[in-house]
């Protein structure tokens, strides 16, 4: 872990608040001795992101992966869950937590999330559920995927972990389904360097969801049921509300660094990357780029790896799939032939750096090591 990173190019870097006025809230934090368990900053940080991300309910944690446990754990979700397995193992490993077997189902090409085309073919009896991502903050075939949900009887948890202030023809994505999650972590366009939070659509499931990540107290003599500890604190919430002040100027900047890389790469043989959504406000979460070694005249993995020698660091998010680790790779949905795509695009993505602070000359140097 470098103590200073200044020369390398990393794959993201987080946007922090400023420290003076992190201090001052500190100091409020420190002379009101109330740093956890519902606090003021906790309190105004849910009403503030309501407010910019035009949703009528959210419940922050301390993570955003806890979100996703509580989700299938507040719609009582049982059986088997359809999902992707181009994503995070996050996404997976919280269907395995609530004792579901999860239902692998390819993507899209287009966008690398869930094909809705794909899902009715997965659905057996004891399917209660989809869980799909919004993959690199594109939105899912949101109409596709509700319509087979209302057919068929099925709850839709999005993964947004990704998709933070992501609309479409000017609604939030995260109205979409049944519960939307999100990651406030450190590599995330907003974040409290761990957090996270659940988009709920009514009054009633927002006080059971605030309950379950509370033990389950209702008070101080009643347990209701088997909750968990996924409070965010008051320095995090803190923390969140300053970086609420900047989080657009963040996405605009992300927003210059995609175009720069969209224009510099179009010409590039063998290099593609995702199309602009039309109607879609996009965060810039990442920026994959896809490799096709013949073309390219190198593979995905040369190319990684010459970008480290040039100290810059790319990601292959999602290589492996989810799929492939040892927990999942035995299940039948998990074989390489139910998932072409996924694979195809695992095997050929590299994140390039992006983030609000880096320079022209550093976008350049990758750009320049890509079409060298
Ligand atoms: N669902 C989806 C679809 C997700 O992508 C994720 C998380 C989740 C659910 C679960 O949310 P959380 O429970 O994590 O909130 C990262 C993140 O740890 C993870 O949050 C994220 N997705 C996943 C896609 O990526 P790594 O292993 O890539 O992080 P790391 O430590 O290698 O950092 C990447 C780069 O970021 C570093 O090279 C430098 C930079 N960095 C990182 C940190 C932590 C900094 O500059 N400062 C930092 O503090 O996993």
């Amino acid at each position: 872990m470098p103590l200073e990173n200044n020369n390398l190019i990393t794959v993201t870097s987080p946007l922090l608040p400023d420290l003076d006025e992190f201090r001052e809230l500190l100091k409020d934090i420190w002379n009101c001795k109330w740093v956890t368990n519902n606090g003021r900053f906790h309190n105004l940080l849910e009403t503030a992101l309501c407010e910019y991300l035009k949703v009528p309910y959210i419940s922050l944690f301390t993570n955003g992966t806890l979100p996703l446990l509580t989700a299938l754990q507040a719609l009582r979700i049982t059986g088997e869950v359809i999902t992707t397995p181009f994503s995070f193992v996050a996404t997976t490993h919280s269907i395995w937590w609530n004792h579901c077997r999860p239902v692998f189902v390819d993507i899209d090409p287009k966008t690398g999330n869930l094909d809705p085309n794909k899902i009715e073919a997965a659905i057996t009896p004891s399917t209660t559920c989809i869980l799909p991502v919004h993959c690199y903050g594109n939105p899912c075939d949101t109409s596709g995927i509700n319509e087979i949900a209302e057919k068929c009887g099925l709850k839709v948890i999005y993964d947004a972990a990704h998709a933070f202030g992501v609309e479409k023809d000017g609604v939030s994505i995260l109205k979409q389904g049944d519960m939307s999650t999100l990651s406030f972590h450190a590599t995330k366009v907003f974040n409290t360097a761990e957090g996270g939070a659940l988009i709920i659509h009514d009054e009633e499931m927002k006080r059971r969801v605030d309950n379950l990540k509370n033990f389950g107290i209702t008070n101080e003599v009643t347990v209701v049921g088997p909750g968990i500890n996924g409070k965010m604190d008051e320095i995090r919430a803190a923390y969140g509300l300053l970086n609420l002040k900047q989080v657009d100027e963040a996405i605009n900047k992300r927003r210059q660094v995609a175009i720069h890389y969209q224009d510099a790469l179009k010409g590039v043989s063998g290099i593609s990357c995702f199309s602009d959504m039309p109607g879609v406000r996009h965060n810039y979460s990442y920026f994959p780029i896809f490799v096709n070694a013949e073309e390219y005249g190198m593979t995905r993995d040369e190319l990684y790896d010459k970008l480290k020698d040039h100290n810059i660091f790319g990601r292959r998010y999602f290589y492996p799939l989810i799929s492939s680790f040892s927990t999942y790779s035995g299940l039948p949905s998990a074989s390489r032939e139910n998932l072409p795509n996924a694979h195809r695009m695992a095997e050929s993505v590299i994140c390039l750096p992006m983030h609000h602070g880096l320079s022209e000359e550093e976008i350049y140097h990758t750009i320049d090591i890509i079409r060298s």
